[in-house]
């Protein structure tokens, strides 16, 4: 059985991780692979957006710590080195938006790999668990980074160490995710959030994604300068001009991702 799989629809990559009798736990064949499929999505001129979900009830429960436990296993720091650090920075560095479409419960580096893309949805049955304090480790793929930004630095505290379930109604409110939706729509609201995000000027969401990333590390006048430059680009681009145009003739735009 695939670990990954990959369809490409209307111009979204869907990727479910699939090891569903393990809740989508990554051993490292699941991880690498993962990794050529955000490789591909980065090369092809078709995909304009990426949605990740999960099979079966889980999203994802993390590493597999059957594969930890394996003594002739690659180690801890293979596991950040080769697995966990390339695909969240794939994911932040893949030049089109990302959707993690949060069907089930996701753990350890399954929440921080969610949490990391750029448009968090989740299921109501959907939860969020920093478990990594649960068997003695320390949250990774860059969740220490993104949690306290979304939902501030004691929240992130306390979840990070008392390893807690949050459920996906609280993680909206808290503002950990974007939306939450009915377990019986998910699959459709979800899906089309994805597919209008493909129908999108393609370059002016990436030098978005680009903006708000470079944000946290740089001062008011240097995010001024960073939104001068960026602004240059999409006002470059021909769904600028495009979505110009359609606005003065009253119609609809047609972008093209370039
Ligand atoms: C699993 C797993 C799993 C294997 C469920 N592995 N089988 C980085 C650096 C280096 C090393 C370590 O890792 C990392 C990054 C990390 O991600 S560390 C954090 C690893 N993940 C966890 O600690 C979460 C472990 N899982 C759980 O706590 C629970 O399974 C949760 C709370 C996610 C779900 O609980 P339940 O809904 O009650 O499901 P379950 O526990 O019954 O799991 C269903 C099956 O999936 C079960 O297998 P079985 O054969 O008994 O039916 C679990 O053993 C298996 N599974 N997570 N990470």
């Amino acid at each position: 059985m695939e670990t990954i799989l990959f369809e490409v629809q209307n111009a979204v990559a869907f990727i479910t991780l699939n090891r569903p009798e393990k809740l989508n736990a990554f051993n490292r064949e699941m991880a690498l692979l993962l990794q050529q499929k955000l490789d591909e999505c980065g090369a092809s001129h078709e995909i304009r957006c990426v949605y990740i979900t999960g099979s079966g009830k889980g999203f994802c429960a993390g590493q597999d710590l059957a594969e930890v436990a394996d003594p002739t296993g690659i180690g801890m720091h293979g596991i950040l080195k080769d697995q966990f650090n390339p695909i969240v920075t794939k994911i932040r560095k893949l030049e089109k938006p990302v959707v993690a479409a949060v069907n089930g419960v996701a753990a350890g580096a399954g929440a921080n790999i969610a949490l990391c893309c750029d448009i968090v949805v989740a299921s109501s049955s959907a939860s969020f668990i920093q478990a990594f304090s649960k068997i003695g480790l320390i949250p990774d793929s860059g969740g220490t980074f993104t949690l306290p930004r979304l939902i501030g630095w004691q929240k992130a505290s306390a979840l990070m160490m008392l390893g807690e379930k949050v459920n996906a109604d609280e993680a909206e409110r808290m503002g950990m995710i974007y939306k939450v939706f009915a377990d019986d729509v998910f699959e459709e609201e979800s899906k089309k959030i994805a597919v209008t995000l493909a129908g999108m000027p393609t370059r002016g969401l990436w030098y978005t994604k680009q903006a708000l990333s470079w944000a946290f590390s740089h001062t008011w006048h240097e995010q001024l300068m960073n939104e001068d430059k960026l602004q240059q680009r999409a006002a470059g681009t021909a769904d600028f001009k495009e979505g110009v145009q359609a606005f003065l003739e009253k119609r609809k735009a047609n972008f093209k991702g370039e």
